[in-house]
């Protein structure tokens, strides 16, 4: 048997200072591995007055991009739509995986009285919230909880070249206080490039007027120094939001321009391509929403718009259960919650 080493002989700590190459500067590849692994959800939602062409977007925005085209052909005649219904699609693009859904809704403004029209889409917004919530607080809780929490809603205006009706404002309102909103000018086609810049510049000034959040948002502090990327930031924001609301057109079908078939629009004035530049912006809509801004638009709904409804939530739930005074030693909110939680 072997004998007990003496404690002398036993090496004591030392403090070494590494100065090869260890590698842990690899952390941002480790990282984007394993979230290129895991891949993106995103999910967005259209709104607006009946007839704008929501369905029509939804099915126009990454038509080009679908390698199946599994997704639902619309009949030939147009169908109003009459309740809310995801579509989703997987696209890949350079080994990065992104499930997108978009989400349709019902227009609003048919009814003589439209009260409370926004009620469903609210309701679906928070009911996204809320399933997050109560898995979020099951005690055997996910590794990955599915996200079907509606990170952008592009809101549809109608391109009446005038103003915005006091319906749409109080709609957009309602929703931009839940979720981040991308106004849009719904067939801008019916507009000539000069009415198109006088609208936008009016909406800005509605939208400013009646204090509505419409997303990217900047939060200015006054006195804060900013660094050259924030100072850059900040430009690219600022850039966006001149461009807000994007005067776009939709399309279903495929019109030749130059014997080349594209999605687009044949008009008393000429053929309109959706994915020309110089015609709308449709591709700085989508663009934005998938170059530049999606990330932002997860974290964004994550951290202001999911946090706030989570915040009111569990204040509500710790106080409704101290009222009912069973609250006997201490707050179990792992077990309360994940039963109690329910859509606001
Ligand atoms: N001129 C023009 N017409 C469009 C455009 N987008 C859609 N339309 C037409 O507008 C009509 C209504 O389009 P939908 O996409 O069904 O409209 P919606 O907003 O989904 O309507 P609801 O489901 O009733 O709310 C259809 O005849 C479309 O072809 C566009 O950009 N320009
Ligand atoms: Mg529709």
């Amino acid at each position: 048997m072997a004998s007990p080493v003496p404690p002398s002989a036993v090496d004591a700590p030392k403090k070494v200072t590494l100065t090869g190459y260890v590698g842990f500067d690899t952390i941002t590849q480790q990282i984007e591995r394993k979230l290129l692994k895991r891949g993106f959800a995103f999910n967005v939602m259209v709104v607006g007055r009946s007839g704008m062409g929501k369905s029509t977007l939804v099915n126009t925005l990454f038509a080009a991009h679908l390698k199946d085209s599994n997704a639902p052909k619309r009949a030939d005649t147009f169908r109003q739509t009459v309740d809310i219904q995801s579509i989703s699609h997987v696209i890949e693009e350079n080994g990065v995986k992104l499930k997108l859904t978009i989400t349709d809704t019902p227009g609003y403004g048919d009814q003589v009285n439209n009260d409370n029209c926004w009620d469903p889409i609210i309701k679906y917004i928070k009911e996204q919230y809320s399933a997050y919530l109560r898995k979020e607080l099951t005690p055997a809780r996910e590794k990955r909880i599915p996200d079907t929490r509606i990170h952008a809603v592009l809101f549809f205006i109608a391109p009446t070249g005038h103003a915005l009706t006091p319906l749409d404002i109080t709609v957009m309102k309602k929703i931009s206080e839940v979720a981040n909103v991308i106004p849009v000018i719904a067939k801008a086609d019916s507009l000539t490039m000069e009415e198109r810049t006088a609208f936008k510049r009016r909406i800005k000034e509605e939208i400013e007027f009646h204090g509505i959040r419409c997303y990217p948002y900047i939060d200015i502090e006054e006195d804060v120094i900013l660094s050259d990327t924030d100072r850059v930031e900040r430009q690219t924001v600022q850039m966006i939001r001149d461009m807000i609301p994007f005067a776009i057109v939709g399309s279903e079908r495929n019109v030749v321009i130059d014997g080349k078939a594209v999605r687009g629009r044949r008009t008393r004035w000429g053929i309109i391509d959706v994915e020309n530049e110089s015609h709308c912006e449709f591709v700085h809509l989508r663009n934005f929403l998938t170059r530049s801004h999606l990330q932002d638009m997860i974290e964004t709904t994550a951290s202001v718009h999911y946090e706030a409804f989570r915040t009111k939530q569990l204040v509500a739930l710790k106080e409704s259960t101290s009222q009912m005074g069973s609250y006997r030693s201490g707050p179990d909110t792992s077990s309360m919650t994940a039963s109690q939680v329910s859509a606001a």
